[in-house]
């Protein structure tokens, strides 16, 4: 921290060339053995696999801090832009063997353990996913962090250090259960404490507003707290791949402001100090297990508050620290919005700025709107984050009060352009009032930021032409797509490695970080050997995969057959019912006709539901039960199988990806704002069937019509049909086929005769169907009918798989990123050497 410079320090300096930072295999097996004995106080005979883990993951964190090191010296040298990425998930997954292969030790690293006797598979293993996040969202903020310290921008990443993330999903008896995670039991070696980078955030109470005495009669407020909580970093360092750049992950945890509450202590009162600390560090113990926006959690908006106002008093701290006053704020920091989780900021940045920096409102703002920028990921309307505004004034009485000031500032420049406009006006304000009275999030995040965008090329014209509408017309330039990215290193290079050495092997190494040479892979495609290496390499990825099914689903899978996949959450708008009313069609066809010629296929799900989300976990009973069903019919042998597999998550999806041949993106058109798993599957050599929704538009257009499975509806159509007024049964009604379908499952057929359990399922089907299953579901059939003619013909399947993988290097999240820095950030990069550390920077 600022002040904390001692004297120099009579140490050996770390030397660039330092011995002991070595990367080769003798000095990974000292460092481990150091490691092992000096932290985890073990000797080898004893040590057990975790020691063994931690040790080694020990050992790589030391070689991160030394660029780390490095790194923040140098931007603070150069006092570098910095991008900071604000989101309330990090879905980072497991870091050892990502860390390895960005540092390009993965293969030393393997052979030092063998040379210990230690295999390096068993020790990855060992590691606890952090499941800091929920699904797309923020797996995407963990892809861009790789990317951006690849790219060697300088860049944070703030969010929160829960100490239990995303819940671990058991099957029981065909329903899901859901077990706490305990992923910090035995520590992370990857988070550094940072006590004394702290902050005191204040939360709930009330404002009082008094003239100054002097002169200028200003108006002060002072915000009166009911209480509060501090904030304490945790950092991360996110090495980038084969650069110098760790950047930084900084999470925000809460407790008690002091040790004891002294005051209740000394009254003889022990519990009631204790009790405090015991609600403070409530705020930052569990993430929202929701996948949609649920209003009315106090603690969920004083999680928001709390980790934004933190990492907005660190920014401010580190630019006193390099000049006298904010003024110039904006010029040194960028603060990207994931979502409307963080938008807070907005409100609290003006917080900081007028009240703590008594600043005038017009420059604070002006600094303000050219600090923030904001991405949206949903377009379902019901999913944009609103809070009752009774809620938010209890918790945040003076941002309530600022963004009342915004708002009637805001209308005023609205009444200016739509004069005379009540109906616009209403629809555009920060505050709804028709009916219950909420705060507007995104139209906060919109009127405080200088860049808006979508996640996909579709999704960001629905944004302008739908969602933000109005917002489109006042300020059109602020509009931008960026379609979403995600890591070549883990997805590929990672969990990959048979099919990115062959790659190697072809092209040379330089797609890691240039994917777009990837279309070098292309005059392959029609090359007899090259394809049977291909098929050789799937195979063995399947291979993988069924005993991690087997391990964890006991159930047997063909690794001849068809594999596939739709992993994702569970929700309605994914559709995963309508893949099973395929599977479930294609049993009833299979049973009447035993001849019939398909593709053999094992069908594989994953993926959690929101624990109160009822349909959802329905809709994974009803996966579980045709499993079930199917599994014990000894005429599907070897033709049709279904899988749940549980606790789908990063590390999971890391033996999943490589292994799938066939991904299903079968949302409804319009519903899904972009999707990332369909770029690992394409990446990894599936191909898709899918609908004209999200990113599965620009799929499409890279890899071209006859390398994808198009069906269904597109976006004007369904809205058509809506407006029309759609009538789920009708469709039932004419169609025979799927009438059996549907009526197997009412049947009680999968329940052991029980009629009940899937009857919400099914009236929801026959008499609302929000997302139109029936209207999609013959052409969704006759798409999978294509498919397995396809998949029975080996050599034209490889061909396709080779081309969906040649052109997917658009999808890298390297390319997102860059658009975002050029853009919408406006940062460079910072090159990292690799010097002698001088005792002046210890
Ligand atoms: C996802 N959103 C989108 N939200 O659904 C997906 O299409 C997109 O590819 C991805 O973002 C990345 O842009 C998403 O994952 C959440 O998980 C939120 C968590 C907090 C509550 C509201 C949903």
């Amino acid at each position: 921290s600022a002040g904390a410079r001692s004297a120099p320090v009579a140490v050996p300096l770390v030397g660039r060339d330092d011995e002991r930072m070595g990367l080769g295999v003798e000095a990974l097996k000292r460092a481990f053995l150091d490691r092992l004995v000096y932290s985890q106080a073990r000797f080898p005979e004893v040590a057990t696999r975790r020691d063994c883990f931690q040790a080694l993951a020990l050992a790589v964190r030391d070689r991160l801090l030394q660029r780390w090191v490095q790194t923040a010296r140098t931007y603070r040298d150069k006092g570098s832009r910095t991008v900071c990425y604000m989101s309330a998930e990090f879905l980072i997954g497991p870091q050892l063997g990502n860390n390895l292969i960005n540092l390009g030790i993965f293969d030393n690293a393997r052979q030092a353990m063998a040379e210990l006797g230690l295999d390096l598979d068993m020790l990855l293993d060992q590691e606890e996913e952090p499941g800091l996040g929920n699904g797309g969202l923020g797996r995407l903020a963990a892809c861009y962090l790789d990317s951006l310290a690849t790219l060697e921008i300088p860049a944070i990443g703030y969010g929160i250090r829960y100490e239990f993330g995303i819940f671990t999903q058991a099957i029981r008896d065909g329903w899901q259960a859901e077990l706490t995670d305990k992923w910090l039991r035995s520590g992370s070696p990857w988070l550094i404490h940072r006590p004394n980078v702290a902050f005191d955030i204040k939360i709930g109470g009330h404002t009082e507003h008094q003239y100054e005495a002097s002169a200028s009669r200003r108006l002060r407020v002072q915000w009166v707290p009911a209480k509060v909580v501090r904030g304490t970093a945790w950092d991360m360092p996110v090495l980038g791949y084969g650069v110098n750049t760790p950047n930084r992950l900084r999470l925000w945890s809460a407790e008690a402001p002091e040790e004891f509450d002294f005051a209740a202590f000394n009254a003889g009162n022990y519990y009631q100090a204790v009790d405090a600390e015991v609600l403070s560090e409530t705020l930052t113990k569990v993430l929202y297990p929701n996948d949609e926006m649920e209003a009315g959690q106090t603690l969920r908006l004083e999680q928001q508050y709390f980790f934004v106002a933190c990492s907005l008093r660190d920014m401010i701290r580190l630019q006193l620290q390099r000049e006298a006053d904010l003024s110039r704020f904006h010029e040194k920091f960028v603060v990207q919005l994931n979502d409307t989780h963080p938008s807070i900021a907005v409100a609290e940045l003006m917080h900081l700025l007028v009240d703590d920096y008594e600043m005038l409102w017009d420059e604070a703002w002006s600094i303000t709107q050219r600090t923030f920028a904001y991405t949206n990921h949903t377009l379902l309307p019901e999913a944009l984050e609103k809070w009752p505004l009774r809620l938010f004034q209890k918790t945040l009485p003076r941002h309530y009060e600022i963004i009342c000031e915004i708002n009637e500032r805001f209308l005023d420049e609205v009444r200016i352009r739509f004069p005379g406009d009540e109906a616009v006006l209403r629809r555009m304000s920060l505050i709804d009032e028709d009916g219950a009275r909420y705060i507007r999030m995104a139209h906060l995040a919109v009127v405080g930021s200088f860049a808006v965008n979508g996640v996909a090329a579709l999704h960001s014209e629905l944004v302008k032409s739908d969602i933000l509408k109005d917002f489109y017309e006042l300020w059109p330039e602020k509009f931008r797509n960026k379609t979403n990215g995600v890591t070549p290193r883990r997805f590929v290079l990672l969990a990959n490695p048979t099919m990115s050495q062959l790659i190697d092997e072809t092209i040379g190494k330089g797609w890691v970080t240039d994917m777009m040479r990837l279309r070098e892979l292309e005059p392959y495609a029609d090359d007899p050997a090259f394809r049977e290496k291909w098929r050789g390499i799937k195979r063995g990825n399947k291979e993988h995969l069924v005993r991690e099914i087997k391990r964890v689903a006991h159930a047997d899978a063909d690794p001849a057959s068809m594999f596939d996949v739709q992993v994702k959450r569970i929700h309605e708008y994914k559709r995963q019912h309508l893949n099973l009313l395929h599977v479930i069609s294609l049993y009833k066809r299979l049973k009447d006709n035993p001849n019939l010629v398909v593709a053999p296929r094992t069908v594989i799900f994953g993926g959690k539901a929101a624990p109160g989300y009822r349909m959802a976990k329905l809709m994974i009973r009803l996966a579980t039960a045709v499993a079930d069903i199917v599994g014990r019919d000894p005429a599907m042998h070897g033709r049709l199988q279904v899988v749940f597999f549980p606790n789908y998550n990063v590390k999971s999806g890391q033996s999943i990806f490589p292994a799938a041949d066939l991904s299903e993106q079968i949302s409804l058109a319009g519903k899904e704002a972009s999707g990332t798993g369909n770029m690992k599957f394409q990446m990894n050599g599936a191909l898709t069937i899918g609908t004209l929704d999200g990113a599965n538009v620009e799929i499409l257009e890279q890899v071209g019509e006859e390398n994808f499975f198009l069906f269904g509806m597109n976006t004007p159509e369904v809205k058509e049909l809506r407006r029309c007024g759609y009538r789920p049964r009708d469709y039932y009604e004419a169609n025979p086929h799927l009438r059996e379908v549907i009526d197997l499952i009412g049947s009680g057929f999968f329940t052991r005769g029980d009629r009940d359990v899937f009857r919400p399922l099914v009236d929801h089907l026959l008499n609302h169907d929000e997302y139109m299953l029936l209207a999609d579901f013959q052409s969704y059939i006759d798409c999978q009918e294509k498919v397995s003619e396809a998949y029975i013909d080996y050599e034209r399947w490889s061909r396709m798989s080779i081309l969906n993988v040649a052109r997917s290097g658009f999808f890298s999240s390297d390319r997102a990123i860059k658009e975002y820095c050029t853009d919408i950030w406006r940062v460079e990069p910072v090159r990292i050497e690799l010097t002698d550390l001088s005792e002046d920077d210890l």
